[in-house]
């Protein structure tokens, strides 16, 4: 039957997810300082609607209504980030300023007062942007002490009451995009068959720093854990043989190896150092030491699954290129993988979900797991009112398949311990602006950003607030 509340463990966490850059807004209030990201949308051609995140929801004076409204709707996590340059303006990490503190000290004490567990992330894409423009960002080996200096004031000053740390979001999309390709901030393609494993090299590198800081001052005292959001699509084999098998596998290497294995198993995935040779960085035995299980979770973005295939060449780009990344397709025998959601990447293909945390278990010695984000967007459309929006049914029906295949995968032996759906509200979507729409609230960006929750809240809701007892069903949806 139909996914319920009751077909996960007592303890599971289900929440909520967004990102400092994408919700804040106030850009350059209380002492904040410029962040890559706010510098990249001012370049004509980054953003698809030449927007940018000046404003975007407007979180940074609305976060009691949005915590009002997590609450109302029965999650019991919210995840968000804290934007560095929020705490070091220029991100040298010399005088940490208070009034960027002192947000997330209320956004931090509201979420508590309410019953809201914070799962914080310290990196979400939005680095300060002297510490590229001066320094080299994260191509230069000096960004790790940095992180660390930034990491270790967030554990001071919040790590009383935040117990689920999360350090760096998606390392892959900033090296591929940020660093390789180019469309997401700081929009370097100058070397791509460098850049963008070095960009890659120090993040992992920063993230392991900002983790012993933690188990050497802070864990003890206040027992919370920490760890680090991988983003990965599951690799169908496109056929049974076996170069198809071969080649879906490289892919996930490439996408979670690449940031997984070196915590795992002290290096990059064979594969990887076969075809990048000298282009891929060489960790220290310090380095070593620092990265052996330097995780207390993974942390999982998942949105979509595709079919990889073996192919001699690529025309992917020169990432793939090195890679040999081979076909990546999403039809088979004129039918695509799955439904498509607004976005050209996000087919619809809840299965491939359960495989993909199989896949993980096996690997990475049976981790807890969260997933840190899962969710579908719809087109922005010229609408006469919010209400033309509401009705998204396909989010509805994304969602029930997707966290059912969560619930197998528990089944199956997957330790997975919350799910965070992505996200609250319609946001600031990167390099797409505000031309997709994600939330679970929808946001009217043409009158005073209200919050219109979409059928999908309501179905959430609805399946938070019951325990599987038909009779409890009966009173959820009693008037
Ligand atoms: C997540 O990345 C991010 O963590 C989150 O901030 C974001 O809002 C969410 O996805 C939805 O996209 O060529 O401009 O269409 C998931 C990985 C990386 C998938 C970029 C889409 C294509 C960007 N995403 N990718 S674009």
């Amino acid at each position: 039957g139909e996914v319920s509340r009751s077909d996960f463990p007592a303890g599971f966490i289900f929440g909520v997810a967004t990102s400092a850059h994408q919700v804040e807004g106030a850009i350059h209030e209380d002492g904040k300082g410029d962040s890559i990201w706010d510098i990249f949308s001012k370049i004509e051609g980054n953003i698809k609607d030449g927007s940018n995140a000046n404003i975007a929801v407007d979180q940074y004076h609305r976060y009691k209504e949005d915590v009002e409204l997590i609450a109302k709707l029965g999650f019991e996590a919210y995840r968000f980030s804290i934007s560095w340059s929020r705490i070091f303006p220029d991100g040298l990490g010399h005088c940490a300023n208070e009034k960027g503190i002192g947000y997330y000290n209320n956004l931090i004490d509201y979420l508590l007062k309410k019953g809201i567990q914070p799962y914080v992330t310290l990196y979400h894409w939005d680095l300060p942007y002297n510490l590229h423009e001066s320094e080299g960002g994260w191509l230069s080996e000096k960004v790790v002490e940095y992180f660390a200096i930034y990491a270790e004031v967030c554990f001071t000053r919040f790590g009383d009451r935040v117990k689920h740390w999360i350090t760096i979001n998606e390392p892959l999309q900033t090296a591929i995009n940020g660093y390789s390709i180019g469309i997401f901030a700081p929009g370097r393609r100058d070397d791509p068959y460098k850049e963008p494993y070095v960009s890659a090299h120090y993040q992992i590198l920063a993230h392991a720093a900002a983790v012993d800081v933690y188990r050497r001052k802070f864990k003890a005292l206040q027992g919370g854990e920490i760890g680090l959001v991988v983003d990965c699509e599951w690799a169908e084999a496109f056929s049974d043989k076996e170069h198809d098998k071969v080649a879906a596998n490289r892919r996930l290497d490439f996408q979670l190896g690449w940031f997984l294995d070196p915590i795992f198993y002290g290096d990059y995935p064979a594969v990887m150092r076969e075809r990048l040779r000298d282009h891929l960085p060489e960790f220290t035995q310090r380095d070593r030491d620092l990265l052996r299980n330097a995780v207390d979770f993974i942390g999982l973005n998942h949105y979509t699954s595709r079919l990889i295939g073996h192919a001699s060449e690529t025309t992917e780009g020169p990432c793939y290129e090195a890679q040999e990344m081979e076909r990546i397709v999403n039809w088979q025998d004129g039918e695509p993988i799955g439904e498509r959601a607004a976005s050209d990447w996000l087919y619809i293909v809840p299965w491939g979900l359960r495989k993909l945390l199989n896949y993980i278990a096996q690997k990475y010695k049976h981790t807890p797991i969260y997933i840190t984000e899962n969710g579908m967007d719809d087109e922005e459309i010229e609408a006469a009112s919010p209400n033309e929006f509401l009705n998204d049914q396909k989010r509805v029906e994304y969602f029930k398949g997707y966290i059912g295949s969560v619930a197998q995968a528990i089944r199956d032996g997957v330790d997975v311990r919350g799910y965070f759906a992505w996200s609250l509200v319609d946001n600031f979507e990167w390099a797409q602006g505000y031309t997709k729409r994600f939330g679970l609230v929808y946001i009217d960006y043409k009158n005073g950003l209200t919050r219109h929750p979409k059928s999908s809240a309501l179905w959430f809701s609805n399946f938070l607030k019951n325990n599987g007892d038909e009779d409890d069903d009966e009173v959820a949806n009693s008037p």
